[in-house]
């Protein structure tokens, strides 16, 4: 019988999870866990590439990981585990670095928009991010990456430091594939339909947060920035209806002819209601048992030591084997 194929993945807990993070990746991680291996990791060292106030940090990580148990993830069934627990990405992460290129770096959009989004800490973490996140997949020897399209070009350079190990050093990692969905890969900001719906956006009412209640998700949804027209269509140039039309499509699983039946002849009013009503109702579930999980954290910590372990237990002989193929004296 073939092996099952390996899945990694990761999201920084740079705070409440947006509708992005979630139709993005989080629930494809959920549904990815009947066929495949699955291992997820709460991202707290590439959070810190961006100034964190230490307490909100740890906060955030522990919630974060009992918002991916809400949405689905099964700490028995994959491994989900906090990425500073697994000291391998570190070690990991610095041979990579040692086999990345400064030009590479230099192109990832990802690093050329938040240096300018904070250009009082334009840190060697920031730059380097991408070869952390390359230790993370091939630490494990992963088969695949699920992510959002804002993590492709990563992705790419992932497999390109993959690769340029395996030339240097004899075949030995596994060069990982991205996947991304097509429904969802990229949900825009509710007040900038040119821009990423993003967790650290200054403007509330730019993004949803899974954990809002369903009158902060409706109003949020009736103030969406659209356009004057009165077409409930997907069509170029109507960047805010096309959005809401691919978030209703991701919540309800009808398509776009679907949808454009449903509202024909009504106004966006409508149209924006029935988008809130369906996204709140939808993530009814996840708010209730993020409850529940948070109210246990005996049990939040029992899961997340149970994952480093079973991360480290794999990492670890991945990395041991790394460190002697570029030449390190084995350890007695
Ligand atoms: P930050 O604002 O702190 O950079 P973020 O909201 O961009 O955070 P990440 O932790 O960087 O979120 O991403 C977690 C996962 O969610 C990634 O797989 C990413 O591709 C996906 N993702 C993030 N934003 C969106 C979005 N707007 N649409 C679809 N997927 C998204
Ligand atoms: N950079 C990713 C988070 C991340 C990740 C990873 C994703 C860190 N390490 C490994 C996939 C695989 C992001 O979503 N911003």
């Amino acid at each position: 019988m073939d092996e099952k194929k390996l899945i990694f993945s990761a999201i920084q807990p740079t705070g409440t999870f947006t509708l992005g993070n979630y139709i993005g990746a989080v629930r494809n991680w959920s549904s990815l866990q009947e066929k495949f291996d699955c291992i997820y990791c709460i991202a707290d060292m590439h959070a810190i590439t961006v100034r964190q106030e230490p307490a909100k940090l740890r906060q955030h990580s522990l919630e974060s990981y009992a918002l991916l148990m809400a949405c689905g993830i099964d700490p028995q069934k994959s491994i989900l585990f906090i990425q500073s627990h697994a000291d391998t990405h570190a070690c990991l992460n610095w041979i990579l670095c040692c086999n990345t290129q400064f030009g590479e770096l230099s192109r990832m959009t990802q690093f050329k928009d938040k240096s300018q989004r904070h250009p009082d800490d334009i840190n060697a973490g920031l730059f380097t991010y991408p070869s952390l996140m390359a230790a993370d997949i091939l630490a494990y020897n992963a088969d695949m990456v699920p992510v959002g399209v804002d993590q492709k070009q990563h992705l790419e350079l992932a497999r390109n430091i993959a690769q340029r190990f395996n030339q240097h050093y004899g075949e030995f990692f596994k060069v990982p594939k991205p996947y991304i969905t097509e429904v969802g890969a990229k949900i825009m900001s509710l007040q900038d339909p040119t821009k990423k719906m993003s967790k650290s956006d200054d403007n509330p009412n730019a993004c949803i947060l899974i954990l809002d209640d369903k009158d902060t998700i409706i109003r949020k949804f009736r103030r969406a920035v659209t356009d004057s027209d009165t077409l409930v269509a997907y069509r170029e140039g109507k960047d805010g209806i096309n959005n809401l039309m691919s978030i209703y499509s991701a919540v309800t699983g009808k398509n776009y002819d679907e949808i454009e039946n449903e509202f024909a002849g009504k106004g966006y009013g409508d149209f924006k209601t029935a988008v809130g009503e369906a996204v709140a109702d939808h993530l009814e579930p996840v708010r209730t048992e993020f409850a529940k999980l948070m109210a246990d954290r005996a049990y939040l910590k029992q899961c997340y030591s149970d994952g480093a372990r079973r991360a480290m237990k794999i990492s670890s002989k991945i990395v041991s084997k790394a460190y002697h193929k570029v030449g390190f004296v084995d350890r007695a």
